[in-house]
Formats: C-alpha cells, sequence, structure tokens
C-alpha cells in the first residue's frame, strides 16, 4: 500500500512535468542533485559532501557546511566538482551568518566562475581575478560609511582586483542593504540567471515562512561564462562569524520551447505509457479506497463521536478557566450595579440633608397647598447622617477600586492563558485555581460588606421609630391651645381690671 502511494506520486510528479514541460508556457525547471547540497547527511560520515570539494577552515558535517567559523583570520570554500552544463540556473542558498558581536565580519560569497577557486583566498576566502560572478554578503564596513551589512553582485572579467578596503565601491555592481547578521530564523537568497537576466531575491530570516522573499537586485544583458562551476566561499579578520550554508539548491531552468530540442524529451510512447500506468494506479487506488470504507462503514462516526464526548486535558482546563471567569463576571456586574444604586441613593440622601440644614422645615405638599410643619432635624442628627453618608462613600470608593483590581486580575488570566501554549499550570506564572477562588472570597467579603453598609444607610443611628409621633403632636398642639386660652383668659383679665380703675 505504501509503495503504490509512493510510487503514484511519482508517477503523478512524471505525468504532471512531462504535461506541463510540453504543453505549458511557463520556464520549465529540473532539479540538479548533483549541484546541490542539503541535511540531512548533508557530509558523510568520512566527512566529504558528495560531488563538492571543501577546503581551508571550512567543516562540513550532517546538517550544514561552515564555510568559515567565528574566530580570526579564518577563510574557507566548497566547490562543486563538476562544471554547470546547463545555460540557465536557479540557486537558492539557506544560510545563517552569526556572532556575539554588534559588528562582525567579513561575509560570505557565492559564485559562479569559469574555473573554481582557491580555499584560502583574498576575496571572501576565495580567488582574485575571477572570470564570472560573485555575489557577495558583506558583513564588515570596510571603508566606514556605514552601509553594511551589503549585498552585491560583482562581475569580473579575470582583470579586475577585488577593493576590500572599499567595500568593492569602486567596482561597477548592482546590490541591496540588507542585515542578514544573528537572525532569528536562517537567511536565504534566490539567485537567477535566465536568459541573460540575472535577479537576486533575499529572505531576511525574520520569518519562519519559506515564502518570504523581497527583491534585492534584478540586472539584464548579464553574460557570463559556459561550463563554470558553483562555489561559495567565507572569510573572517580582525572580527568574526560562523558562517554557515544549510541549503545549496540548484534548479536547472528551461523556456517552453528549448525542452523538446532537448536530449531529455520524453518520447510520446513513454508518456503514453505513463498515462496508462497513472490511469491503472488511480483505479487500484479507488478501487482499495473503497474496499475500505467497506470493511469499516463506522470507523468515521466514531471517531467523531469519540471527539464529541471526550474532551483533552487542556480543552478541560480551558472550559473551567472561562466557566469561572464567567462567573466572576457576573457576579462584578452585580456588584457594580449595586455600587450605583447606593450612590445615587446618596446623592438623593444628601441634597434632601442639604435643603433641611438650609431652611430647617420640609415642604409636604404640592405648590399651592399649605405648608406642613414638621419637627427641625437636630444637629447632632445631621452630623451622625452625614457621618454615615462619608463612611458609605469611601466603602463605595473601596469597592470600587476593588472590582477594578477584579477586572485587571481577570484581564491578565485572559491574557495570560491567550499567551500561553497550553492551558496547563504554569510553575512560573499564576494558579488560576488559587487565583480565582481568592477572587472568589473577595466577592463575598465585598458582598457581606455592602450588606451591612445598606442597613446601616437605611436605619444608621436615628430612632427605629418615628421621632414625632401623632400623639405627640396633637398633644403638643393641644398644650399650645391650652397655654393660649390660659393667656388670652388671663390678658382678658387684666384688660378687666383696667377698665374698673379708669
Ligand atoms: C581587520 C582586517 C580587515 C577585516 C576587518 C574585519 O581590519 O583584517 O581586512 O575586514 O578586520 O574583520
Ligand atoms: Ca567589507
Ligand atoms: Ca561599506
Amino acid at each position: 500500500m505504501k509503495m503504490a502511494a509512493e510510487v503514484r506520486w511519482l508517477l503523478i510528479f512524471h505525468v504532471f512535468s512531462v504535461i506541463y514541460a510540453v504543453l505549458g508556457e511557463t520556464t520549465h525547471r529540473k532539479f540538479e542533485y548533483k549541484y546541490s547540497f542539503k541535511p540531512p547527511y548533508l557530509a558523510q560520515k568520512d566527512g566529504s559532501v558528495p560531488f563538492w570539494e571543501y577546503g581551508g577552515n571550512a567543516i562540513a558535517s550532517s546538517e550544514n557546511v561552515r564555510v568559515a567559523p567565528s574566530l580570526r583570520s579564518q577563510k574557507g570554500a566548497i566547490w562543486g566538482k563538476q562544471p554547470i552544463t546547463f545555460d540557465w540556473w536557479e540557486v537558492e542558498l539557506v544560510f545563517r551568518i552569526t556572532g556575539r558581536g554588534r559588528i562582525g565580519a567579513d561575509g560570505l560569497a557565492f559564485w559562479y566562475t569559469s574555473s573554481k577557486g582557491a580555499y584560502n583566498g583574498t576575496v571572501f576566502g576565495s580567488s582574485d581575478n575571477w572570470k564570472g560572478l560573485g555575489i557577495f554578503f558583506d558583513s564588515f564596513d570596510n571603508d566606514n560609511k556605514h552601509n553594511n551589512p551589503y549585498i552585491m553582485a560583482v562581475l569580473n572579467d579575470g582583470t579586475k582586483n577585488f577593493d576590500h578596503a572599499n567595500d568593492g565601491t569602486t567596482q561597477l555592481s548592482v546590490g541591496c542593504l540588507r542585515d542578514f547578521r544573528n537572525k532569528p530564523f536562517a537567511t536565504r537568497a534566490k539567485i537567477e540567471y535566465y536568459q541573460n537576466t540575472l535577479t537576486m531575491l533575499f529572505h531576511n530570516g525574520m520569518t519562519n515562512n519559506e515564502q518570504d522573499y523581497e527583491m534585492c537586485f534584478r540586472a539584464d544583458n548579464i553574460v557570463l561564462p559556459k561550463g563554470g562551476y558553483f562555489g561559495i566561499s567565507a572569510a573572517t579578520g580582525g572580527l568574526a562569524d560562523d558562517h554557515d550554508v544549510s541549503h545549496f539548491l540548484t534548479h536547472s531552468l528551461y523556456s517552453p520551447g528549448q525542452l523538446r530540442s532537448d536530449e531529455q524529451k520524453v518520447s510520446l510512447e513513454e508518456q503514453q505509457k505513463l498515462s496508462q500506468e497513472y490511469m491503472e494506479y488511480q483505479k487500484k487506488l479507488q478501487q482499495q479506497t473503497d474496499e475500505y470504507h467497506r470493511e469499516h462503514p463506522n470507523e468515521h462516526r466514531e471517531k467523531e463521536e469519540f471527539e464529541e464526548v471526550f474532551e483533552s486535558e487542556s480543552q478541560r482546563e480551558f472550559r473551567q478557566i472561562f466557566a469561572a471567569l464567567g462567573q466572576t463576571f457576573n457576579t462584578l456586574r452585580e456588584l457594580d450595579n449595586k455600587v450605583n444604586d447606593i450612590l445615587a441613593k446618596q446623592d438623593r440622601t444628601i441634597n434632601a440633608m442639604n435643603q433641611l440644614v438650609v431652611g430647617g422645615v420640609q415642604t409636604g405638599g404640592q405648590p399651592g397647598q399649605p405648608v406642613q410643619l414638621i419637627d427641625t432635624i437636630r444637629r447632632q442628627e445631621v452630623d451622625t447622617i452625614l457621618g454615615n453618608q462619608n463612611a458609605i462613600l469611601s466603602a463605595a470608593r473601596e469597592i470600587k477600586t476593588y472590582v477594578t483590581d477584579v477586572y485587571s486580575k481577570a484581564d491578565t488570566i485572559i491574557s495570560n492563558q491567550a499567551r500561553a501554549p497550553t492551558a496547563q499550570v504554569q510553575p512560573m506564572g499564576y494558579d488560576y485555581h488559587s487565583l480565582i477562588s481568592e477572587m472568589r472570597d473577595g466577592l463575598n467579603t465585598l458582598k457581606r460588606d455592602i450588606g451591612q453598609m445598606n442597613t446601616k444607610a437605611n436605619c444608621g443611628d436615628c430612632p427605629t421609630t418615628n421621632c414625632l409621633t401623632t400623639t405627640m403632636f396633637l398633644l403638643f398642639v393641644a398644650l399650645q391651645m391650652i397655654i393660649l386660652l390660659v393667656y388670652s383668659m388671663y390678658r382678658d383679665n387684666k384688660e378687666a381690671q383696667a377698665k374698673k380703675l379708669y
């Protein structure tokens, strides 16, 4: 079954690549394993890299080639053994240049030259006066123009010396200013030479997405020598970085018409044969799939049901945390409403108090109705009530602070939870359960406090019964009337006596 799947995919790939190459309008690419290296098993047990030769201070491991290590004045290179047999190509380099210093040196070079270069040369570890193309990842700012790290392409016909002291600026080149040192992910370069156009795309290693390439340069009318060699070299100087290359992936490129006349052309007969085989494998696969479904009709449903009924540990923890948070928020909302009620009542009471203190009487009826006299409130009582109000106010403020605190704690839980990769309790962070129970205790205390305050606010230090009863009032009125009656009788008597005298 496994074999069949592999063969099937291989066939699909072949058939599609053949159809695409014959009928398609786009460039055809072919992976060139003899001009490539990549992990795992980049270097074999004896340290050799198949189809490549390295030297100088370069060291190859199963994972990468350390072209120059982070020691002073190191030079190394790795060169393809065989000359290139195709006109157009694309090379993808995956590399990392890393060092402890804020500034590193000296850089890495990609070569396509008519002959192999040196392993300890003067230009980024390889030969000067090269014939062909050198693309340099120049880390160190030798001319102090604050324009490094820099990536540039330099063409040489074998006559020019590289101007290392001036970072090659005196030589005709294209390039772009890009930082490629100490990046979180591997940096990448895609160098394409197709129909005399040289293009370089760069991936700055800030993301893990292999597709995040951007244009560094593009140059037309570039003529490179045919049958050249690929190479990579690197060097350090007074300063040093590690220069590691993990992938060197070469594809040969063909124009749509080119492949037909190419020796790799697949004959019509072969195409038909492959298509036939592909169809047969498709049929076989379908049969096997149908058979499997017939034999295991419930498998899919069982799996779904299992997922519905059971939950993972982290799912359960998430559910519990969110349920607890939901409860907390509801309680907080209720508390908030209660606090607002208390504050509103307070305002009303304070207004009433102010009126009483200023007027000394309370008007109970509608405008036009006779004013009803009641007993005036005593100073001591006013002070007591005001004291109570102040206590309520400060308690309300405390409650508000506490509520805000609880909200922010809940927020922290949510954001921490969002950051945490799983819902497991973090050993160095926080303990959800104890925090939630702490919040719940706090809320209960709050509820109790509010209850007490409500009771206090409703009665305070006031007498529980009305200060002025009806009987008292009538007695008071009767007493006043008696006094008035006695007084008027006394006055009448006095007046009568005075009349007698005159
Ligand atoms: C020294 C020399 C230079 C080199 C720098 C940075 O100044 O070796 O050639 O570029 O160090 O390594
Ligand atoms: Ca330099
Ligand atoms: Ca410079």
